[in-house]
């Protein structure tokens, strides 16, 4: 088995996957742990993605160096994202994320895996496109998978009268995943299993998984999940669902019941 396959199999074992994703407080800031303050901290993260069983943990670079040893042994694959961006600018701009770390760096903390967000339809998606196509090539020269999180988004859509959770919309961006070579691509879910199911097609053999979005109900967050799953999706990467939950453990539970059957 080369080392990539070896990476496929610890983040989604028997194809299936159940990611936690903790890059939100460079995405979105502090506010996304206002909910539940004990999120802001590493350590509670780390506690839930190793007491929940999840397949993998999303860090940008600062925790996964500073937390590099005790991410290691807890057994959890590492998924370092390597562009971010926070979201005091302006709305108005067009997004654009820039590459901060390399996948050298991310493999200096052990990282199986790396991940990186384009924004299609932006003015810049050239540029996140470019980026990520070599974050591609150089994570596989060191068997490490590439992770896409492709959300379209920006004024083209808006001027076309789309949306970024249309089926043609988010079946491109997951479509633009597979063309570029990542492994697996990270889309908002559309709405319905035949929308999904378009989208995990159009991305065929690159495996998607459903990203969270806001927190919401157990119930409604749990029919979305088994939704995806319906649809063909290898699982999900997700996090206020999760970590803002007043049971984490609980709802992680839940979440390993309808992915993995047990
Ligand atoms: P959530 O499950 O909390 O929505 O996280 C998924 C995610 O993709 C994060 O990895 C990322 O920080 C965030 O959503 C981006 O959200 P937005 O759609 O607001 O840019």
């Amino acid at each position: 088995m080369t080392n990539l396959e070896t990476n496929l199999k610890l983040i989604a074992p028997n194809g299936k996957a159940m990611i936690l994703a903790y890059d939100q407080g460079f995405e979105h800031g502090p506010r996304d742990f206002s909910e539940n303050p004990r999120s802001a901290n590493f350590e509670y993260i780390l506690q839930i993605a190793k007491e929940g069983g999840f397949t993998g943990l999303v860090a940008h670079m600062g925790l996964a160096e500073k937390y590099k040893r005790e991410i290691c042994d807890s057994g959890i694959p590492l998924i370092v994202k390597l562009n971010g961006k926070s979201e005091l600018p302006s709305l108005k701009e067009d997004p654009y994320s820039p590459q901060l770390y390399s996948v050298e760096d991310a493999s200096a903390v052990w990282a199986k895996a790396v991940g990186y967000t384009v924004y299609s339809g932006s003015k810049y998606e050239a540029q996140m496109n470019k980026e990520f196509a070599q974050i591609i090539r150089t994570a596989h020269t060191k068997g490490m998978l590439a992770i896409g999180w492709m959300y379209p988004r920006g004024e083209g859509l808006k001027e076309k009268g789309l949306s970024d959770k249309d089926e043609s919309v988010v079946a491109y961006g997951a479509r633009i995943g597979l063309e570029l070579g990542a492994d697996i691509v990270k889309v908002k879910y559309t709405g319905s299993v035949e929308s999904f199911n378009w989208v995990v097609r159009c991305a065929y053999p690159t495996k998607v998984v459903m990203s969270g979005g806001p927190k919401t109900t157990d119930e409604e967050f749990l029919a979305d999940v088994r939704d995806v799953l319906s649809a063909g999706a290898c699982g999900i990467a997700v996090g206020r669902n999760v970590w803002q939950n007043k049971y984490p453990l609980e709802i992680s539970k839940k979440l390993r019941e309808t992915i993995f059957n047990k």
